[in-house]
């Protein structure tokens, strides 16, 4: 499965122009001197974030990216001209590697951020800078330099202050879409969601977060199960995970002290089982803070959604926040959305806080705001 959001392109600076030896010959000015200009600088391959672009599809199709090399010096002092610098405009949150040392070149976080991609070779010298005392007529010039050439992978890695996180039909869509203004598509089967859709959630006049939708993973999936896991780059900037968790999953019953039991166990192992493939993508995204979110309350009914959280909680010895919700009936999804705004705030103040030692804070306890 491919996705749009990234894309392979090659691209290529231009050569500087020559400098040339060339002498000044004109009637009645015998031994005119040297009179070769320099060559022009070679255009250069330049990136620029912009905001009104959403998406590296362009770059799949127009691969090749080459701007044009100075201009050779020529005689009578005249210089080469300088070549233009090609722009290649690109997403808010592109992250450019080297195909081939995978060393990031640039990662385009804000927009109009800029990064040289490849630079312009520089142009040579004419014969007009060679002159001295001692040599008045120099027969030499360089050459100009060669522009850089490079092969670069480009990423989107999707800007989002929280991550929905669980397996194909846990209600992940189904959530976003009754927290934010995000429409995805909802199904009753795996993997509806192809892409990953921002929501943006307003908790208050002046208050809002972004959060991710991504498509549903799978234990295997770092085999290419599902849809693999390489949409799981667009939680890598997320700063919390939500791990949906469908609380009924197909097949499970909750008749029997036995049944819930067995249901507890098996939630609690689809749990592991992601943050396993989370491990085996990036260990440094399983460390990210991550709430438990129990779905589909609805189905089983709160007094049994709770008592399966805090049976999950023991099991797991899960010590971060963990809620029961429904995406249907919205019901704890306002409550979920104003908690997380607010933990998102106070990390926000915190930052602050430890960038200006003037500002005081205190972090709520991981866990304070447990139900
Ligand atoms: N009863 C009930 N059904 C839900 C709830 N949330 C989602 N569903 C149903 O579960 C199914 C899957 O929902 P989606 O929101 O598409 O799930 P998803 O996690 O986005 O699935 P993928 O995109 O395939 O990974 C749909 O049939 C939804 O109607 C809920 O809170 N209660
Ligand atoms: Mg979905």
């Amino acid at each position: 499965m491919k996705f749009i959001d990234e894309a392979t392109i090659e691209v290529h600076a231009g050569n500087g122009g020559n400098g040339i030896v060339a002498f000044r010959r004109e009637k009645f000015i015998p031994k005119g001197g040297p009179s070769g200009g320099d060559g022009g600088r070679g255009g250069s391959v330049i990136a620029v974030a912009d905001r009104n672009i959403n998406t590296l599809i362009d770059y799949r199709y127009a691969r090749v990216h080459r701007a044009r090399g100075g201009e050779h010096g020529q005689g009578s002092d005249r210089y080469g001209a300088a070549a233009e610098d090609i722009v290649l405009r690109m997403p808010v949150g592109t992250v450019i590697t080297d195909a081939e040392s995978g060393a990031i070149i640039a990662d385009l976080a804000l927009d109009g951020e800029q990064a040289i991609l490849a630079r312009g070779g520089r142009g040579g010298l004419g014969n007009l800078h060679f002159k001295s005392s001692t040599n008045r007529a120099p027969r030499q010039a360089t050459k100009g330099t060669e522009g850089e050439h490079r092969r670069l992978r480009l990423e989107l890695k999707v800007l989002a202050d929280v991550g929905l996180l669980g397996l194909p039909n846990a209600g992940k869509s189904t959530l976003i879409a009754a927290c934010s203004n995000a429409r995805p598509k909802i199904a009753d089967y795996p993997f509806t969601t192809l892409h990953p859709n921002l929501g943006v959630v307003r908790t208050g006049p002046a208050k809002s977060f972004v959060m991710a939708d991504i498509p549903g993973l799978i234990e295997g999936a770092a085999e290419g199960a599902g849809l693999g896991h390489q949409f799981l780059r667009h939680l890598q900037r997320t700063r919390l995970l939500l791990h949906i968790v469908d609380v009924c999953p197909p097949g499970s019953r909750t008749d029997s002290e036995q049944d819930r039991r067995d249901l507890v166990d098996r939630l609690a192992s689809e749990i592991r089982g992601l943050v396993a493939e989370l491990k085996r993508y990036d260990p440094k995204l399983a460390r990210k803070p991550r709430w438990i979110i129990l779905n589909k309350l609805d189905v089983v009914g709160d007094a049994l959604g709770q008592e399966f959280l805090a049976a999950l909680k023991k099991k797991l010895r899960f010590r971060a926040a963990a809620y029961c919700v429904s995406g249907a009936s919205r019901a704890g999804c306002e409550v979920l959305m104003q908690e997380i705004q607010h933990w998102l705030d106070a990390q926000r103040i915190a930052e602050i806080g430890s960038a200006n030692p003037d500002v005081r804070f205190t972090p709520p306890e991981e866990g304070a705001s447990v139900q």
